[in-house]
């Protein structure tokens, strides 16, 4: 087999790869004008909502499946909410979420953001339950300290399992706030925050540049969503020593080496395993 010849002018776009070739996803085609449409409003505003994409069925299964797994009533931090429930890394447990995270349309959405092999970064179900007060506003890309405006290199979707409606905790977002510079959002931006309010099976589309935060909940009833967070496929680690490296020998290591291999958290919470600092795991 001839080698392939890399050269300074290829090796940032080169595959190296023998046997598995970069590709892009394999998932069923969605009308372009459909997702170019989208991807207008997407760059305009930072956001769109797909009305029920989802059977209502399906929202019932997962709420189902999801409200047997939660393992804490409530949050640890104003954050994560303190009379909020999350499910944090499901998929070793159900693919009952897989369908969502893996839907065309989505999937077609993410195609147009982000170079092919972009990574699930995040998945968990959120349940805000009544009296819950409302998310700090963020970004979810902000976690990547690079100046703002810039590309997103995060998107996501929030699945409404309920109905949101306009008390009960509906996610909150401010239009156009994905374009902003550096600043914070401010007495007159936070009056221009609407609700993303959406019947059930409905799904929130967002950069991870576009400041929002889970609402109030107000209502008597908790309020429940799927949520997935992508991330571009160069945010990662070139070598994957969470895989390569078995557990009781990454034991036997220096806290250092621990901490190089991905034994480690950068603040708040980028390298969480199941929510908590993955040197946990290492406990077990
Ligand atoms: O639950 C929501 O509506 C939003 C949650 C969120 O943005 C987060 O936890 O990062």
């Amino acid at each position: 087999m001839t080698q392939p010849l890399v050269t300074s002018e290829t090796i940032k776009t080169a595959d190296l790869a023998g046997r598995y070739k970069s590709t892009a996803g394999s998932q069923a085609q969605v009308d372009p004008l459909i997702v170019n449409d989208a991807m207008q409003r997407i760059n305009q505003d930072g956001y769109i909502i797909f009305e029920k994409l989802f059977a209502p069925a399906a929202m019932d299964a997962l709420k189902a499946d999801a409200a047997a797994r939660f393992k804490h009533a409530a949050g640890r931090n104003n954050f994560e909410g303190l009379a909020t429930q999350r499910l944090y890394s499901m998929m070793a447990e159900t693919d009952i979420a897989n369908p969502m995270v893996e839907h065309p349309l989505i999937l077609a959405l993410l195609d147009k953001i982000f170079e092919p092999n972009y990574l699930l970064s995040q998945l968990q179900v959120i349940n805000i339950h009544p009296g819950e007060a409302a998310q700090p506003l963020h970004y979810d890309d902000g976690f990547y300290p690079w100046p703002r405006p810039r590309r997103a290199l995060g998107a996501a979707t929030i699945i409404a399992v309920d109905d949101f409606t306009p008390d009960n905790g509906a996610t909150v977002l401010i239009p156009g706030s994905h374009d902003w510079d550096d600043r914070t959002p401010d007495a007159a931006d936070k009056a221009k925050l609407i609700k993303a309010v959406m019947p059930k099976g409905s799904v929130l589309f967002f950069l991870g540049t576009l400041w929002h935060g889970g609402g109030a909940n107000q209502s008597a009833d908790p309020r429940m969503c799927l949520t997935a967070q992508y991330c571009a496929p160069f945010c990662r680690t070139q070598e994957n020593f969470s895989l390569s490296i078995p557990k009781p020998r990454v034991r036997t290591f220096s806290e250092t080496i621990q901490r190089l291999l991905g034994y480690s958290i950068h603040p708040p919470f980028m390298g969480m395993v199941e929510g908590k600092h993955p040197k946990r795991v290492l406990e077990d």
